[in-house]
C-alpha cells in the first residue's frame, strides 16, 4: 500500500471506531500529537502532586490527611500509567522528563497558582478535578487504545477527587464567618483559572481541528468549557456561595448559562513560564529528580541481580 491508501484505511479504522494500537502503522502527525497530549497529561499529574502536597502536613484532622495523602498518590499513579501510554509512541520517560525539567515540555496552567488556605483542597477537588474529569471523560473514548484505556481507570479515582472537593466545601460552608470566608476567596482565586484549564477558545486552538478529525478530542475547548460553567453554575447554589463573574446568567435561549470573558493574556503569561509559580514548580521537580537518584540507582541494581540470579538458575 502507498501512503495515501495507509492515511485512507487510517481515517477509516477511526471513523468505524476501531482503536489505533501501538503497532498499527498511524500518520507521523498522529504520533507526534498523542505523544505531545499524553505527555503533558501526565507532566501535569505530576506536577499537579505539589500545591496539594503542599498541605499534607497541615491537613486541619487526621482524617483529612489520610483523604488528602491517598489523593496525592492516585495523581502519582495516573501520571505513571499516562506515562507507560506515551512510552507506547517510541519515546523513553527519561526523555519526557527531561523536557519537563528543562522547562521545553508544557502541563497544565493551572498547576502555577498557589494554594494559599486548607478551603484551597477543597476548591482545587471540586474545580480542578472537576475540569479535569470533564474532559477526561471524554477522553475515555479517544481513539489512541492504550491513551482511552488508563482514561478508564483514571477516571473512576477523579470522580471520588471531585466529591471529595466538594464535601470539603460543604463543611467550610456550614462553618464559621471566618470558615465561609476563606471558602469564598478560595473559590474566586480558582474560578477564572479553572475556566482556562480547558485552553484556548476553539478560534484560537491550533491543534484542535485536527485532532477532533482523528477523535483523539471529541469535544472542543468550548464544549466543555460550557459543559463546566453549566455543571458548576448549579453545584455552587449547594455550597450558598457565588462564583466570581458578574456577567454569569442562564440563558434561556441558548439552554447554556452565559459567562465573562476570560484573561487570555493571563493565561498565555503562565503557559509561556510566567505564572506565580512556574519556577518553583520546576525547581521542585529538579530537586526531587535529584534527590531520588539514589532510589533509581537502587531499583536498577536490584533489577540486575535478579536478572543475574535467574540466569544462574537456568544454567
Ligand atoms: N495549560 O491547540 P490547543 C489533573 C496549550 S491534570 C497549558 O487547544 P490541545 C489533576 C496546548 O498544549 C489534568 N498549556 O491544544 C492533577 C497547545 O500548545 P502546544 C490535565 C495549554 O492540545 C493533579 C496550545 O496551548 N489534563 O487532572 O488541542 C491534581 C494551543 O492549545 C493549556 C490534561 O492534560 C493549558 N491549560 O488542547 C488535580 C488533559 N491549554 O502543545 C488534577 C489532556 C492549551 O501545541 N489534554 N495549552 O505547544 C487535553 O485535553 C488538551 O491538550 C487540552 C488543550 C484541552 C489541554
Amino acid at each position: 500500500m502507498n501512503v495515501h491508501d495507509l492515511e485512507k484505511s487510517f481515517q477509516d479504522k477511526i471513523d468505524r471506531e476501531i482503536k489505533i494500537e501501538p503497532k498499527d502503522w498511524m500518520p507521523e502527525a498522529y504520533r507526534k500529537t498523542n505523544l505531545r497530549q499524553i505527555s503533558q497529561h501526565a507532566h501535569s499529574e505530576i506536577v499537579g502532586m505539589l500545591p496539594e502536597g503542599n498541605w499534607i502536613s497541615r491537613a486541619p484532622s487526621l482524617k483529612r490527611k489520610a483523604i488528602l495523602i491517598a489523593k496525592v498518590q492516585d495523581e502519582a499513579g495516573h501520571g505513571l500509567y499516562l506515562y507507560s501510554a506515551a512510552e507506547t509512541l517510541g519515546t523513553s520517560r527519561d526523555q519526557m522528563i527531561e523536557d519537563l525539567h528543562s522547562g521545553k515540555a508544557k502541563y497544565s496552567s493551572i498547576f502555577n497558582y498557589p494554594t494559599l488556605t486548607w478551603a484551597d483542597m477543597g476548591a482545587v477537588g471540586w474545580l480542578v478535578d472537576g475540569a479535569a474529569i470533564l474532559n477526561q471523560v471524554m477522553l475515555c473514548r479517544t481513539s489512541y487504545g492504550p491513551y482511552a484505556r488508563a482514561m478508564v481507570r483514571i477516571c473512576k479515582e477523579e470522580s471520588f477527587h471531585q466529591r471529595q472537593g466538594f464535601e470539603t466545601l460543604l463543611v467550610l460552608s456550614k462553618g464559621t464567618p471566618e470558615q465561609r470566608a476563606m471558602c469564598q476567596d478560595a473559590i474566586n482565586r480558582w474560578w477564572w483559572p479553572s475556566l482556562m484549564m480547558f485552553g484556548p477558545k476553539d478560534s484560537e486552538s491550533t491543534n484542535s481541528d485536527q485532532s477532533i478529525k482523528w477523535k483523539i478530542k471529541r469535544k472542543t475547548n468550548d464544549e466543555l468549557r460550557q459543559q463546566f460553567v453549566d455543571m458548576i453554575a448549579e453545584q455552587i447554589k449547594l455550597l450558598g456561595m457565588t462564583l466570581p463573574d458578574t456577567d454569569l446568567k442562564w440563558n434561556e435561549e441558548r439552554k447554556h448559562y452565559d459567562f465573562g470573558e476570560i484573561n487570555w493574556e493571563e493565561f498565555w503569561n503562565v503557559v509561556k513560564g510566567n505564572g506565580p509559580c512556574n519556577k518553583q514548580r520546576l525547581a521542585a521537580r529538579n530537586i526531587a529528580h535529584d534527590e531520588g537518584a539514589w532510589v533509581r540507582a537502587a531499583a536498577l541494581a536490584y533489577a540486575q541481580k535478579r536478572a543475574d540470579r535467574k540466569k544462574v538458575k537456568v544454567a
